[in-house]
């Protein structure tokens, strides 16, 4: 067996572990964070059950930190007050982001972790199957279910070798990028192995995993070794740790080899992290904005290395360089130490311990020019600037173009390897962490105006007759359905109010002509839906009335989470894609009929009378869902 295969075995609770049908596994730990937390704590409590029944719990606000208006701060009480009483640890604004902070002080070995992210398997850096997943699919694991997914086929990642100086994680995870694309992770677990993964730390370890999301992918893991265990012994957690290896002779579906000494420093172009190139390809470019964080790019190491190349030099005068660190712990670390002080005199901006301007939450660049970001994502225009041109790099990338204020190779700069080992003790404050009340019954829940109740659907129709109000092309991301940024975020606990933004950057007009029409059907390419696990690109539609997606084919946790709001997913050929445009009219003449008896929908052109099939593949749990009209409905039923 490989890990992948030991630590699904031990969890499974339904289904066979061949790729591709459906299974059912335990879960030990769940995270949500505040942008997607509020809804899934709010369907947590509509299920009536007083404690969570999962391991550990935790509930971070990391996302929205900017407080313009009431909304984010009554956000956070809300959060506060809610976990308190129903067994969830709550990670204060200001003590990190999500994925930092659980790898930091809660990942565990050989567990399972759902999180309402889609990072969530940045923990797989420790050996953990950690999947991202909806709101809705978080709470019912804290209410004890078991996880839904297809058993995902797992690729062997092999790495040989060693990094060369100025080559980090980053440019590893960008080379995996470079080969497998946006699209190419699907169904798959990325298991890393080789002697190459020896010298890699956890930390680097989880820049790797964090961008498996990137990939698609359901999760990454990472074996549990000697690397583990200084980890956790480094954060006082050693008793955390146990070994896991995949066996001598362990069978993978696909196997893919990296000569880590091979690599050189990369760059993913705007604006999809899989437009990569090397760095020296693209340098001379001017760089007006330089921005070092995000989940993937922001932990103690990361700074350092940042901070070691920025020592007694100054940023060049045409850039803003931005720092947020990824946890408190990091942050206090270098305050400590004094990298922070190196930062701050080259000319850095320091920001909170938050996504920032990863999710747009501030920062965004000026129009028509280069922001150099080590974070994961640069889907267009997700900055909050129009026509952003964002690049991700590394750490070292980034710290050298701020320098030189162009894209800069950073083996010009430095010939000698500035890689961060661990500390022998990070510090371990878990003063920002409120476990939760020993007597829930006193705890009151707070809910500020800003929190509306979320939306239930009727039953599935028996027939539609409809209409196409949408059309899009290949790789559709949640961030284009379901636009983020400082503006609309605080919308997140309050769907009529976030559902006018519903795809508001591509077609502005699109929440009116979904609800004249009845929600219609919307039209996509490939991979529809990747990126982010925010349901709310799913609620949202179907809170304007979308009754189905007809896309050729679909990204895993979208998908999930069309269904779990009572939205078809239908998979089409590309004759289909090409032969519909929109204001196209569509009968579906046996709707509920089909989906309970069928593989297959009949789907009728009203123009043209001619006849299509789409395939909905789904399982006959997934067929129940939608018949009842989302998860909710069925969960209730039962
Ligand atoms: C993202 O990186 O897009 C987010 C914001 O972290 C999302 C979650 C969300 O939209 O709330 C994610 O990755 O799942
Ligand atoms: Fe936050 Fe960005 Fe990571 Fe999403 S990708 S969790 S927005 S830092």
């Amino acid at each position: 067996m490989n890990v992948t295969g030991k630590i699904i075995s031990t969890h499974l609770v339904s289904g066979e572990m061949t790729p591709g049908s459906e299974i059912a596994i335990s879960i030990d730990q769940t995270l949500t964070q505040d942008a997607t937390g509020t809804m899934a704590y709010l369907q947590f409590e509509a299920m009536g059950i007083p404690r969570v029944r999962t391991k550990l719990s935790v509930s971070y606000v990391d996302h929205n930190t900017l407080q313009t208006g009431y909304e984010n701060a009554d956000d956070h009480r809300f959060l506060r007050t809610i976990a308190s009483k129903y067994g969830v640890y709550f990670s204060r604004p200001g003590n990190g982001i999500c994925h930092q902070v659980h790898l930091e002080r809660f990942a565990c070995p050989g567990e399972t972790l759902l999180g309402s992210d889609s990072h969530t398997p940045n923990a797989g850096a420790i050996g953990m199957i950690a999947i991202g997943a909806g709101g809705l699919s978080v709470a019912l694991a804290m209410a004890g279910e078991p996880f839904w997914l297809v058993m995902p086929q797992v690729v062997r990642v092999v790495l040989k070798g060693e990094l060369g100086a100025g080559v980090t994680a980053k440019d590893i995870i960008l080379e995996v990028l470079r080969r497998m694309t946006v699209k190419g992770g699907v169904g798959k677990v990325i298991e890393y192995g080789g002697v190459g993964i020896r010298n890699l730390t956890v930390p680097e370890r989880a820049t790797i995993t964090n961008m498996g999301a990137e990939l698609g992918a359901t999760c990454s893991v990472f074996p549990s070794d000697e690397q583990t265990r200084e980890f956790l012994k480094a954060q006082g957690r050693e008793k955390d740790w146990v070994e896991l290896k995949p066996d001598a002779g362990a069978r993978y579906d696909e196997e893919i080899e990296i000569d880590l000494a091979l690599l050189e420093p990369l760059i993913a172009a705007p604006s999809s992290p899989d437009n990569v190139r090397a760095v020296r390809e693209v340098a001379g470019a001017p760089v007006m904005q330089v921005c070092i964080g995000s989940c993937v790019n922001s932990s103690f190491a990361d700074l350092m290395t940042a901070a070691a190349l920025l020592k007694g030099k100054r940023i060049h005068s045409d850039v803003s360089l931005t720092v947020s660190p990824g946890s408190r712990q990091a942050l206090q670390m270098i305050t400590q130490n004094g990298a922070l002080a190196d930062l701050v005199a080259a000319g850095a901006r320091v920001l909170e311990c938050t996504c920032g301007p990863c999710i747009g939450m501030g920062q965004s660049p000026a129009t028509n020019t280069v922001s150099l970001r080590t974070f994961n994502r640069n889907f267009p225009g997700r900055s909050g600037t129009v026509n952003d041109q964002v690049y991700l790099c590394s750490p070292l990338t980034a710290a050298a173009s701020a320098i030189t204020g162009t894209i800069t190779d950073p083996r010009d700069l430095v010939k000698d390897s500035l890689r961060i080992g661990l500390p022998e003790q990070y510090i371990s404050d878990d003063s920002m962490i409120i476990p939760p009340a020993e007597d829930p019954e006193s705890v009151r829940i707070e809910r500020g105006p800003n929190i509306k109740p979320f939306p239930v659907k009727g039953p599935l129709e028996e027939s539609l007759r409809t209409r196409v109000v949408l059309k899009v092309g290949d790789n559709i991301t949640t961030d284009d359905i379901m636009p983020a940024g400082a503006k609309i975020l605080p919308l997140r606990s309050n769907i009529p109010a976030i559902s006018e933004y519903v795809f508001a950057k591509v077609d502005a007009e699109f929440p009116s002509r979904a609800k004249s029409s009845g929600g219609g059907i919307i039209l996509g390419g490939l991979n529809y839906g990747q990126g982010s696990s925010r349901e709310h690109a799913a609620l949202a539609p179907m809170y304007l009335g979308v009754k189905a997606v007809l896309a050729r084919s679909f990204a895993r946790i979208h998908k999930d989470n069309l269904i779990n709001f009572g939205i078809l997913p239908l998979t089409v050929p590309s004759e289909v894609y090409d032969s519909l445009d929109r204001d196209s009219r569509i009968e579906f003449p046996r709707l509920a009929e089909e989906v309970r008896n069928s593989p297959f929908i009949t789907l009728i052109d009203d123009e043209n009378g001619r006849t299509y099939t789409a395939e909905h593949g789904l399982s006959k749990r997934q067929r129940e869902i939608l018949l009842a009209g989302g998860l909710l409905n069925s969960v209730r039923r039962q």
